[in-house]
């Protein structure tokens, strides 16, 4: 009998929708020891949150994400708001003794981040980043082929993040859904919102980045606000390029914009080592490029693996072998694995203090750009 546990969701945008979705479909295809119940959705719009309550079944609803932390009845805290609002929420919720999940990236830079990570694990609560591209299978199934030496010695790590949604200079910036354009709310543009994803999943399949050199730009350089509805100066980063040297020896390249026509989240990375390379494309994100030099020559070739199959990761808990899986399942395995390390004491990752290795890493590239030289991380 599985035991039941409250979860307080705060936010109701796009990242409201994936987390809510995944704690309704946990249970049906994971049966975790503890079932997560949709307990209270907060947003400061009664209306918003009330039609999202009636969307996705959540028994109460909160306007001030303060009482939510406040009740007896809620054990996961969900942080879907934007970036500026993590470091006050999550050092609030751990302080109450909840367990955390928050959105990426962990904060607005390394020092907020610090300070969260001090804060969950001083009150010791259980806590977890969103960054759901680990957790598409056949990303996980190329950690699976890098951890058994499959690669051999790597020697680079090439990922791009390319989207083209902000290249119209009639795009305002700030409120609702555009808060990424605003560097007050989302700290940084390209590097924290999505170089983000790149960077936690090259430090965990690839080991630790040693040092960076970047360059960022900003190709509009005002736009309207839409809160104060004045003309300002755009500051975060359109687009961001940059060099790494990994700690294991390997080089990278990593380039994101948004203002890649034709091009909506283009995910892509390849690692190549001595023995064998891998490919993946989030466009296709249930196949996995694998190329091993160690096959016969008259057959060797690159080589497409669909991730469907029951002993591949996840997927023995969905449908039959080839019958694929998308998007939103990764926030599905998220809950599961987060849900899993609270039940078994070993806590899923990425924990806030592995987050705030991508942070420091995101900080780095930001100095980088502005200084035009290497930057340690
Ligand atoms: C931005 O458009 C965005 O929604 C990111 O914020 C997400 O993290 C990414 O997964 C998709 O793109």
């Amino acid at each position: 009998m599985s035991k039941p546990l409250n979860v307080g969701l705060i936010g109701c945008g796009f990242m409201g929708r994936t987390h809510s979705n995944a704690y309704r479909k946990v249970y049906s295809f994971f049966k975790p020891e503890l079932k997560p119940a949709l307990k209270a959705i907060c947003d400061v719009s009664a209306d918003k949150a009330k039609a999202f309550a009636d969307t996705w079944g959540y028994e109460s609803v909160e306007t001030d994400w303060k009482k939510l932390l406040a009740r007896k009845d809620i054990d996961i805290v969900d942080i879907c708001t934007p970036n500026n609002t993590h470091r006050e929420i999550a050092m609030a919720a751990a302080a109450a003794g909840k367990m955390i999940i928050c959105e990426k990236p962990l904060a607005m830079n390394t020092a907020e981040g610090q300070e969260m990570v001090d804060a969950v694990e001083k009150a010791g609560v259980p806590n977890l980043v969103s960054f759901n591209y680990r957790r598409v299978p056949a990303v996980t199934l190329a950690k699976k082929l890098i951890d058994e030496g499959r690669l051999g010695k790597i020697f680079h790590y090439r990922a791009v993040f390319l989207q083209d949604w902000t290249i119209s200079s009639d795009l305002p910036q700030g409120g609702d859904a555009l808060w990424r354009l605003d560097a007050k709310v989302a700290g940084s543009g390209v590097t924290g919102d999505l170089l983000a994803h790149c960077i936690d999943t090259a430090l965990w399949l690839n080991g630790s980045i040693r040092s960076v050199t970047a360059m960022t730009e900003t190709f509009i350089k005002e736009r309207k606000h839409n809160i104060t509805g004045k003309v300002e100066k755009v500051n975060i980063d359109d687009a961001c390029a940059f060099l790494a040297r990994f700690s294991n020896g390997s080089l990278a390249t990593f380039e994101s914009t948004r203002y890649a026509r034709g091009h909506k989240a283009l995910y892509t990375f390849e690692i190549n080592g001595e023995k064998a390379s891998i490919a993946w494309d989030l466009h296709d994100l249930h196949r996995l490029g694998y190329f091993d030099h160690r096959d016969d020559s008259i057959v060797r070739g690159w080589r497409s693996i669909h991730v469907t199959d029951g002993d591949q990761p996840y997927m023995g808990k969905w449908w039959v072998p080839g019958l694929q899986i998308g998007y939103e399942h990764s926030f599905v395995h998220q809950v599961a694995d987060f849900l899993e390390g609270v039940a078994t004491g070993r806590p899923a990752s990425p924990t806030f203090r592995d987050a705030l290795e991508t942070q420091k890493v995101c900080d780095a590239v930001l100095e980088s750009a502005r200084s035009g030289v290497w930057v340690d991380v």
